[in-house]
């Protein structure tokens, strides 16, 4: 279910509230000489389209944020750790400045808890006298915090503390450690001192354990939904961040010395960049609305202009990727940020000359935007990702038709901006109808004939956080086991068909790589190669087919042993969302608010756009926010 809403008018931070935690650590931080390590957890089996490449060649936000905010606030002896690059390294051997460091931080999404959690077991195994603080973070912990604790009494490795979180919850929990921190004191005793005397319970957005029992905690306490930083203009400046990177090795321990400067552009030419956050619309298998609040963050455009120029003036970094949930969701905002980026020069060189920057947005807004595209490819934008999922709209509405999405594709592709549809594949959604537009290669065809550049097809995929999420479970479509083969988190990618209704789910995995092979294969490449001086848009759509055709290989390579598994495999399926195994309450007595409470309630009640199979009987069971 949703994350629950705090009580209106009390989302955000007060403005100043994060600058102002800043500058109270960097006071403090010269005493505490603090070392940090902050990895980031990767399964290198999650790599095949429509990420790959993507995903090893553009260094995550997440840890680079926390990054910058420890260096920002004057803990520079911090050092970032990408699985992407380091897949051997072991938290057991890491040392920085010559020493083991004070905090072990690990990030992750959900499809990487499996490697997330073999990085914290690795860290206890250092000797307790040393181990450093762990602090997990990241995705996976904003929905699920309660899963980064071991209810396993023969493996009971956990994080110390879980920051359900972003940086505003994380400076403040680092500086209370620190006010109760004496000299030479290991952060791990300073933050039981601090735990034991109710001091992190002030802090909204921490999961700690309390109390234990054969090496299990008792209970879990939830110190409450966080409250967001409303300017991102008071987010830390990024490019500190990229100083902080350990350079890719094989090896198992850490290099002496950060990527020099002059290779980051070589080993991330893609910088993630944070611009907006939040979206309007409420899809009913996305969780992104409920996160943000239903708030709608932004930075200046100014402020965006600045972090490029600087981030491709000290890395070389020309191209960027904005973690926007939907760029576009505010026409007002977003022509104030486009005009700015477009008209911004620096010792007399346009902004737009030097970068390249790529977003997500939907194709109600892309309409609404129409006339204005000319000028968001003027200020540098060449290519928009949009969530076509199901053209003609049966799976779920947001605006989108056939029509409309041709007429946002031309549009686009007028202006010189590559479309690049994000599709959803779901049980009701054939491979091919020979009349309408339903099958799912009638609507690839569709989105060809329009102009799309790339294509993403995933399957429908229960995502934690979203309003469909326990239904799923509850209803039986999950699987939990197909054959022998467990069905573990890097499978929750929607690349994997994992959970479904339909008497044959193999087809819906063929019907995946049919999609791919159908967009992306030699005969089209040429024809791309062909038309590249023709089109506005160059010769991106040739260059998308070789990613394509390249990485679809991988997707063959992973998914099609599950294909035979489906088809032959005896299916098995879960009843109940994932949940917490030890108790977990808030401060007081009341329930956990990133466990919301269950109440039954019945399929009808559910509305028929807003559930995965829109022909399901049974009775599901949801949560209701708090
Ligand atoms: C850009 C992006 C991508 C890029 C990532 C490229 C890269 N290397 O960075 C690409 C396109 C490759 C991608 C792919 C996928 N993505 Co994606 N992606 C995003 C997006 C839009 C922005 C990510 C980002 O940069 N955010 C900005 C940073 C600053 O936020 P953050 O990572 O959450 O970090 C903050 C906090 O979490 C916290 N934090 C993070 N780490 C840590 C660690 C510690 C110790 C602490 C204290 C705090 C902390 O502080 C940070 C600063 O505020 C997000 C949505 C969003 N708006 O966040 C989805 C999102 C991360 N993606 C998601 C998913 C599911 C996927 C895919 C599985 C595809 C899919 N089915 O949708 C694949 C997985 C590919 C893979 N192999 O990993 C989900 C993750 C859900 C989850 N709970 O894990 C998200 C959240 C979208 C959603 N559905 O809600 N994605
Ligand atoms: S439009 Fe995209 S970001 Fe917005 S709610 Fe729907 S899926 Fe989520």
């Amino acid at each position: 279910m949703e994350l629950p809403r705090r009580i209106r008018g009390d989302e955000l931070l007060k403005p100043g509230e994060l600058a102002a935690v800043r500058q109270r650590l960097r006071m403090i931080a010269p005493k505490h000489d603090l070392a940090t390590v902050i990895a980031c957890a990767f399964d290198h089996r999650t790599r095949m389209l429509p990420f790959i490449f993507a995903d090893t060649r553009m260094v995550p936000a997440g840890v680079r944020a926390i990054g910058s905010a420890l260096a920002d606030s004057g803990f520079e002896k911090t050092r970032i750790v990408l699985q992407q690059w380091n897949r051997n390294f072991r938290p057991s051997r890491m040392e920085l400045d010559g020493r083991i460091p004070d905090m072990f931080l690990v990030s992750s999404m959900n499809l990487h808890y499996e490697r997330c959690m073999e990085l914290i077991r690795d860290a206890h195994r250092i000797d307790p006298k040393y181990r450093p603080l762990i602090i997990a973070g990241g995705p996976k912990c904003l929905y699920e915090p309660w899963d980064l604790f071991s209810a396993d009494s023969s493996n009971t490795a956990s994080a110390d503390i879980v920051v359900a979180g972003e940086e505003y919850v994380f400076l403040s929990l680092l500086e209370i450690l620190l006010s109760f921190r004496a000299s030479g004191e290991s952060m791990v005793s300073a933050f039981h001192r601090a735990r034991d005397s109710g001091a992190l319970d002030s802090i909204p957005g921490l999961v700690y354990a309390r109390g234990e029992r054969n090496g299990v905690a008792e209970e879990l306490i939830d110190t409450g939904i966080q409250r967001l930083v409303g300017d991102l203009n008071e987010l830390p400046d990024p490019v500190s961040g990229y100083g902080l990177l350990e350079p890719p090795s094989r090896g198992t321990t850490m290099g002496s010395q950060p990527v020099p400067a002059g290779r980051i552009r070589r080993l991330s030419p893609i910088g993630s960049i944070v611009m907006t956050f939040g979206c309007k619309f409420a899809c009913p298998y996305c969780p992104i609305p409920a996160y943000n609040q239903r708030q709608y963050r932004a930075k200046s455009g100014e402020r965006m202009a600045e972090e490029m120029w600087r981030l491709n003036s000290a890395y070389g970094i020309k191209y960027f990727f904005g973690a926007d949930d939907n760029f576009f969701n505010n026409k007002e905002r977003t022509l104030g940020i486009i005009e700015t980026l477009a008209r911004t020069t620096y010792d007399g060189v346009k902004l737009p000359s030097r970068i390249r920057w790529h977003t997500e947005v939907t194709v109600h807004d892309t309409l609404l935007m129409a006339e204005h595209l000319p000028l968001v490819r003027e200020s540098g934008c060449r290519a928009l990702w949009l969530g076509v999922e199901d053209m003609t709209a049966t799976l779920v509405k947001k605006g989108q038709s056939v029509d409309k999405t041709n007429e946002a594709f031309q549009f686009l592709r007028d202006a010189g901006i590559c479309p690049m549809p994000m599709m959803m594949h779901h049980d009701k959604q054939p491979l091919y109808t020979r009349t309408g537009n339903y099958g799912l290669l009638n609507q690839i065809k569709l989105l060809r004939k329009a102009g799309a550049v790339s294509l993403q097809v995933l399957m429908i995929t229960p995502s934690p956080g979203s309003k469909l999420f326990d239904g799923t479970y509850t209803s039986g479509q999950v699987y939990s086991r197909v054959g022998s083969r467990m069905v573990k988190p890097h499978m929750h990618d929607g690349n994997y068909v994992i959970a479904s209704n339909h008497s044959q789910p193999w087809r819906k995995q063929l019907n995946i790589l049919s999609g791919y092979v159908y967009f992306y294969n030699p005969l089209w490449l040429l024809l791309a190669i062909h038309r590249r001086k023709k089109t506005k848009v160059g010769g991106r759509p040739a260059r998308m087919q070789v990613f394509g055709i390249l990485g679809v290989t991988q997707n063959f390579r992973r998914t099609l042993s599950w294909a035979l598994r489906l088809m032959f495999g005896k299916i098995e399926r879960l009843s109940e969302p994932p949940t917490s195994s030890i108790p977990m309450r808030n401060v007081g007595t009341d329930p956990a608010s990133h466990i919301p409470p269950v109440v039954t309630i019945t399929t009808e009640q559910i509305p028929l756009s807003t559930r995965i199979d829109p022909t399901l009987e049974s009775p599901v069971v949801q949560r209701t926010p708090a």
